[in-house]
């Protein structure tokens, strides 16, 4: 591979409907998107987890198009990749950033996988065909609106309902879900909202049978989930904490979680989400994937991720019409009976649809050798 040409986008897409976190909530995104075009005219393309207010991680769209443009891109330009850990060994000197990170090594992914003559998923050590997906919902004004939203995405075949859960809308609002639904797979995402002062709050989730509650404690924490977890039940996921294999092979030896939560962008690619998954999987740690919101690049290396053996817990892989009026990628991702299939297509599997990416581009940079 040798990267010659770099387009950097930044896309403005507004959600079907707001999404409300235990951080905050979002009515449309704004996200960096790359595409790497090779010397021999091949393209991959990259897309940025990151959201506009640093709430989640502290990345934010700006600081990735900080990272991107003064840091990234003009050290990948020219330069001759026999395979993408090349690429990872090189920026290392470029301390977290993650999310901008990984937005240039999924591209390259993309393009190497392009210049095999293969899909995606292949090259990254997939055996899936298809994949179980499941459902992340946000916080609600009304149960009523929560208890319907759970009762049409279960109609939709969903394999996993996940409630976001803040203080004051937590063991009553599952409580309420259980009522209806009693044998749903169920979990609860925290976003790090929690502190182990609510530990007798957390311990009361411990009636309700969820598969797991995700991150309640501090968003850089494995020590307190690690008191957490030897007194609840539930099991722990790690969402937050987890940035990187160290952190995880840390958790584990601590015993700060019991199922980890991949996000391609927070750990910094593909090749730290399959070094991860390698080491749960040596350690009987499930995983599954998670989600930013993403649009159609995101959701398509996601989905090609999500294709390794240890993937067991169905993934917020949700198709493209949950989020958006129209996605930038030909076909939509679609999810039938709460499954999608493995794209048979080289690289990514997914068409980026060109016009749609102008439609929705609010800048744009290119650069060449
Ligand atoms: O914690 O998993 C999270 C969305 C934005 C930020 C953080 C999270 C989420 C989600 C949505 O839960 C997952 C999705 O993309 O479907
Ligand atoms: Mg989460």
């Amino acid at each position: 591979m040798q990267p010659k040409k770099i387009t950097l986008r930044k896309l403005q897409m507004k959600l079907k409907q707001p999404f409300t976190t235990s951080f905050g909530t979002q009515t449309e995104k704004e996200f960096c998107i790359l595409e790497v075009e090779d010397k021999n005219g091949n393209i991959g393309w990259g897309e940025s987890g990151a959201l506009t207010f640093p709430g989640y991680n502290e990345e934010t769209t700006i600081t990735n198009q900080h990272i991107l443009e003064d840091f990234l891109i003009p050290s990948i330009l020219g330069n001759s990749y026999d395979h993408p850990d090349q690429f990872n060994q090189q920026i290392s000197y470029i301390r977290r950033n993650r999310m901008a990170k990984s937005t240039v090594e999924t591209a390259i992914w993309d393009l190497y996988a392009k210049n095999n003559g293969v899909p995606l998923y292949k090259v990254l050590g997939g055996e899936k065909k298809d994949i179980k997906v499941g459902v992340s919902i946000g916080i609600k004004d009304s149960i009523k609106e929560l208890l319907e939203t759970i009762e049409e995405k279960m109609d939709k075949g969903f394999h996993k309902i996940k409630v976001k859960i803040k203080p004051g809308k937590d063991v009553e609002v599952i409580r309420e879900i259980r009522k209806v639904f009693p044998d749903i797979p169920l979990m609860a995402d925290a976003n790090s909202a929690y502190t182990l002062k609510d530990i007798d709050l957390l311990k009361q989730l411990d009636q309700f049978n969820l598969l797991m509650i995700e991150q309640p404690l501090e968003h850089d924490d494995i020590i307190h989930h690690s008191k957490l977890q030897k007194q609840i039940e539930t099991p722990i996921c790690l969402d937050e904490s987890i940035c990187s294999y160290e952190d995880a092979k840390n958790a584990i030896e601590l015993g700060s979680c019991k199922i980890i939560n991949i996000k391609i962008g927070r750990v910094g690619g593909h090749s730290e989400s399959i070094k991860i998954h390698n080491l749960c999987k040596e350690h009987n740690i499930p995983v599954w994937c998670g989600g930013m919101l993403e649009a159609g690049i995101g959701r398509a290396h996601n989905i090609a991720i999500t294709s390794l053996s240890q993937f067991l817990i169905p993934g917020d892989t949700g198709p493209s019409q949950q989020y958006w009026h129209e996605d930038i990628i030909q076909p939509e991702v679609e999810v039938k009976n709460g499954i999608v299939q493995l794209p048979s297509g080289n690289g990514i599997g997914y068409t980026v649809d060109k016009e749609k990416v102008k439609k929705y581009t609010v800048y744009e940079k290119q650069f060449t050798v």
